[in-house]
């Protein structure tokens, strides 16, 4: 993947929906196959979100408006934006030492002006909250804008003395031992970070205070971290408060055989939905058939109360996902995810890093240097520890973006699997072929496409008015595509892209 994609060919993505309602009734209209699109056509939907881990708010800025709006990304989940305790490490994020909006990643200015850039661009942003805990750190220290603090007393904010937090009492150092025991996990401490009371009405007031003064900056939804560690009435009475529609995404990683579930915190919004990504894995090193049918099992929460995704920053640390260090793989499994009908996606967008502790990188100051992605961003980009991967801005990734805002909510119509290879087609209005082989697929496949000669979108796509193909193209006649998809790789088409 090392060409550039020329900007013209991208012009059918910033179409507006209107304008792209209209083209596809167009198409629909020529089509000689009997297939009719808008029989099946959706509205164009812009529900996937992206991760971009670590990034700094202009940074994150400048993204919406040049590439995340442009490619049709819907949200950005932010790192965590509140004042953080000192530190090089990336997880010094999730030590919170105040509320205020002063963080390494940026002022309360520049994430009020994130907020303005990123809506004119249509896309929604989600900030992390990090409300189950405090700092985990025994010294007294002053936190990144100057706040004092020590392990259980935040001047002004919480403290001992008015018993906000929680000393379980239960295990050693009130450190969390055991996951079967549900009152562990949610008033003991995670790795030593002081916990807070949330069962109580003046710490549930103070995190509402919290969300709400984000909101009050445009903020759409928020990731609630380690909401295994808190009840879900918990969650409930610090988001009861919440404007209607703001986004709730609770992390509660699905631990087999533990007392706490995912399932009992639907009522609150959605989740973190763990299995889709470790079962990609395992299904991309062995068979991938069984793949189409992700998001059907009992591990999985209903699709859509689940926020799906390949990797996040944990998880590409721990190596339970695929990750960026996976290349083509993990790639296809992006391609994977962003074809099917399971969740709501969430691309992860990170650093290269050698030691899992490692920060991006930053200034004297210890302020992080804005993200910039390479000229030819893709799985096979070479990377020095510190380089941001910019995994939204493969081609791959966001021309399948692309493509899912075409296909919008239709159904899945056509699947096939034969070996290493799978193909997916959705509404007559778009197909996708992933081959996980050694060897290239060349065959014929059933589909609902439309007769006529498709511009692969995952290699740049073409003019709206037709002309040449930056990539290949396939051809569909008599109900079959006929595809060549070299090994370890994913070729996609939709009806924006037909040429002819
Ligand atoms: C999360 N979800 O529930 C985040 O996704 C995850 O990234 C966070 O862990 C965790 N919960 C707490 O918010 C990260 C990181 C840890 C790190 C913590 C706190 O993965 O390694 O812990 O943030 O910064 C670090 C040290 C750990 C130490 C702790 C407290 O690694 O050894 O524990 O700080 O000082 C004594
Ligand atoms: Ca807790």
């Amino acid at each position: 993947m090392t060409h550039r994609t020329p900007p013209f060919t991208r012009t059918r993505r910033l179409l507006p929906t209107v304008a792209l309602a209209a083209a596809l009734a167009l198409l629909a209209g020529c089509t000689t196959s009997g297939v009719s699109a808008s029989a099946t056509a959706a509205p164009a939907v812009r529900d996937v979100g992206v991760q971009l881990f670590q990034w700094t708010w202009p940074a994150i800025a400048r993204e919406c408006t040049d590439r995340l709006g442009p490619a049709g990304y819907g949200w950005v989940l932010t790192s965590p934006p509140q004042e953080h305790v000192l530190g090089s490490q990336w997880w010094t994020s999730y030590q919170p030492v105040s509320y205020r909006l002063e963080s390494r990643l940026g002022t309360r200015e520049q994430l009020a002006a994130m907020v303005t850039a990123c809506h004119a661009a249509g896309v929604r942003v989600y900030t992390d909250a990090v409300v189950n805990h405090m700092t985990g750190q025994d010294a007294p220290g002053v936190g990144w804008a100057g706040s004092s603090y020590s392990h259980y007393d935040y001047p002004g904010l919480y403290s001992d003395a008015a018993g906000d937090f929680h000393h379980c009492g239960l295990t050693p150092g009130d450190d969390i031992v055991s996951y079967q025991d549900a009152t562990q996990v949610r008033t003991c401490q995670l790795s030593n970070l002081a916990d807070l009371a949330t069962e109580k009405p003046q710490v549930r007031q103070k995190i509402a205070a919290y969300l709400a003064d984000l909101v009050s900056l445009g903020v759409d939804g928020f990731r609630i971290d380690a909401a295994k560690h808190m009840a879900p009435e918990d969650i409930a009475a610090f988001t009861a408060s919440l404007p209607a529609g703001t986004g709730v995404v609770q992390e509660v990683i699905r631990g087999s055989g533990e007392p706490i579930t995912p399932e009992q915190y639907l009522a609150n919004g959605k989740v973190l939905e763990f299995s889709w990504g470790r079962d990609v894995k395992g299904m991309l090193a062995g068979s991938i058939g069984p793949v189409l049918a992700l998001g059907t099992g009992s591990r999985y929460a209903p699709s859509d109360k689940a926020v799906v995704f390949v990797d996040n920053h944990d998880t590409e640390r721990n190596r339970s996902t695929l990750s960026y260090r996976d290349g083509a793989t993990y790639q296809l499994a992006d391609v994977l995810m962003l074809a099917g009908t399971y969740g709501t996606p969430l691309v992860h967008s990170g650093y290269a890093f050698d030691d899992r502790d490692a920060g991006p990188r930053q200034d004297a100051r210890g302020a992080v240097l804005d993200a910039a992605c390479g000229a030819a961003p893709g799985p096979g980009a070479a990377l020095q520890p510190g380089d941001w991967v910019c995994q939204h801005a493969w081609p791959a990734v966001a021309g399948m973006v692309g493509w899912r805002a075409v296909v919008g909510s239709a159904a899945v119509v056509d699947t096939w699997s034969e070996g290493d290879a799978v193909a997916l087609g959705r509404g007559g209005l778009g197909f996708v072929v992933v081959n996980n082989g050694d060897s290239p697929v060349a065959t014929s496949i059933p589909t609902h496409l439309p007769a006529g000669t498709y511009c692969d979108v995952l290699a740049g796509g073409a003019p709206v008015s037709g002309g040449r193909c930056t990539g290949s193209s396939a051809t569909v006649k008599g109900g079959e595509i006929v595809v060549q998809v070299p090994p370890r790789s994913a070729q996609a088409w939709d009806v924006s892209a037909r040429r002819g």
